[in-house]
């Protein structure tokens, strides 16, 4: 069994990996960059370690100093979380030689589903359905053209180290193909350090299908259903659900096996999630493997009473599956809303700087996965992501109907949050009616800021008013280490009398 975990992330998913650990007795190190210093991932765990300079690279990102953190503090096994080094092969390798447990896959595996041409080769071999397209990277123009008639207009140029939408454009006609491909490896080069592109079959009004799947050391895979992640901004998922409207119990069922069947193939292990689209026509195409633990994992767990972080530490542990594929089985409906410090009403600037007040959503299906609190200063070196609300319910429409109440319940004050955005999408009628193709945001709110703009928040502003002076109280405590909880660590800074 691992006896110590540290967590190489930061934010609301740190705090939900303490929180399985703190379920399982398995003792945590958080590590910080000095703008966390207050973080409640640093408050949360029982040992905190700053790491360096707020920039990723030399903290989140420094590998060194992360293995050397988990020596110096003994811990045997690291969970990265998601981003940073989540789905970093080299950082798999480096732990699997230093004799650290890395709670997510294999490197042999991660290398492999990091390379999207070299992984649909694995897959066209093993007769999974992949979107027509190009099975080489590092192909002459003349090549590029040539594979861009066979597959026919529109084309997709996507680079092989990519994934999650980054780099890709669309391309209706041979005149815009040499620019963009050179567009493309130019940007594939930048972001990703290697200027592979290869060519698709453009799919028009996708869906986006992805399944959850469990698999231990000992080939064991079950998958843990689907979860349609279709309402997007900009390559960022902001809306997720499970069920998805756009699949039967049929569909399920063969997606399910052939997700399974990916994971098999590319000696996975761990949790991963296996990415399909799905065009108009119900016929499905697998995309990639995301390699980590997901954000929007808690619908799955509320879904399937399944937990999955704890899964993962199982797994890692050497410990063998107990679930069969035959018990999972998923029960209501969930959705869940991702917060971000950005402003809906300016484009979706981020928007960082200090809470001045928070009123966590509660009440029954409601669940808060949150990195914040009254008094938190947000940086600005990170992803915006704030907190997640998920609700559950035994139907869509109710899930939807306790999502619009948790969310006029959330108030936060300070910055600029996606709250009332995200409201707005609850209460769309094609949200409701479960029209949820991937261009939804572009269709149905892209007029969403003219609508909002120069409405005064006349109430913010009261409240923000009214809270100031509690704040000087409400400060989180310092961060303080015993063995013991304490009530007293729990109260909060106070003094008798006096502010
Ligand atoms: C596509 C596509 C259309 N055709 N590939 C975006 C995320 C990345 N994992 C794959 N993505 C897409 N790949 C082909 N050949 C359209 C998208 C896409 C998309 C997919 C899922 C959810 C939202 C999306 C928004 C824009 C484009």
């Amino acid at each position: 069994m691992i006896k110590k975990i540290l967590i190489a992330n930061r934010g609301e998913i740190a705090v939900r990996v303490i929180n399985a650990c703190r379920e399982m007795s398995v003792p945590t190190v958080a590590v910080y960059s000095t703008a966390d210093r207050k973080s409640l991932h640093v408050q949360m765990a029982d040992e905190a370690i700053c790491i360096g300079d707020p920039p990723p690279l030399e903290s989140y990102l420094n590998i060194d100093k992360i293995i050397a953190v988990a020596k110096q503090t003994g811990a045997d096994a690291i969970h990265p979380g998601y981003g940073f080094l989540a789905e970093n092969s080299d950082f798999s390798a480096r732990c699997e030689r230093e004799g650290l447990v890395f709670i997510g896959p294999n490197s042999k595996a991660l290398r492999l589903v990091g390379d999207k041409v070299a992984s649909r080769e694995t897959m066209t071999k093993a007769k999974i359905p992949i979107i027509p397209g190009m099975m080489t990277k590092r192909a002459e123009m003349k090549e590029f053209k040539e594979a861009a008639e066979s597959i026919g207009y529109p084309v997709m140029i996507k680079a092989s180290a990519g994934g999650g939408g980054k780099g890709m454009r669309i391309i209706y006609s041979p005149k815009e193909l040499e620019k963009g491909i050179e567009a493309g490896m130019r940007e594939a080069k930048s972001a990703f350090g290697d200027e592979s592109v290869y060519l698709e079959k453009y799919i028009e009004e996708p869906r986006h299908v992805e399944f959850q799947v469990l698999a231990d050391n000992f080939g064991n895979v079950v998958h843990l259903f689907e979860r349609e992640c279709s309402i997007q901004r900009r390559h960022q998922k902001i809306v997720e659900e499970t069920p998805s409207c756009a699949i039967d119990d049929e569909l399920r069922k063969k997606m399910g096996e052939v997700a399974k069947k990916v994971i098999k193939i590319s000696g996975y292990n761990n949790a991963g999630t296996v990415e399909f689209l799905l065009d108009k026509n119900k016929k499905f195409y697998f995309l990639e493997v995301n390699a980590r633990i997901q954000v929007e994992h808690p619908i799955t767990e509320l879904v399937t009473g399944v937990d999955l972080v704890k899964q993962q530490i199982k797994i890692a542990s050497g410990e063998k599956l107990k679930l069969k594929q035959e018990e999972i089985k998923q029960r209501g409906h969930a959705i869940e809303c991702r917060i971000y410090a950005e402003d809906p009403e300016n484009n979706f600037f981020p928007c960082a700087g200090k809470i001045l007040f928070m009123k966590e959503p509660a009440g029954p299906g409601v669940r808060h996965d949150c990195g914040i609190y009254s008094g938190f200063d947000v940086p600005v070196y990170y992803d915006p992501i704030l907190s997640k609300v998920i609700t559950w319910a035994e139907t869509r429409e109710d899930a939807r109907g306790r999502m619009i109440m948790a969310l006029s319940d959330y108030i936060i004050l300070g910055i600029k949050t996606t709250i009332g955005f995200l409201s707005s999408v609850m209460g769309h009628p094609e949200f409701a009616a479960g029209n949820t193709q991937t261009n939804f945001i572009e269709k149905n709110m892209s007029d969403w800021g003219d609508k909002k703009k120069g409405r005064k928040f006349l109430n913010e502003a009261l409240l923000a008013a009214a809270v100031s002076s509690q704040m000087k109280t409400s400060e989180k405590r310092a961060v303080v280490k015993e063995k013991a909880p304490s009530p007293w660590l729990t109260v909060g800074k106070w003094s008798i009398g006096g502010n």
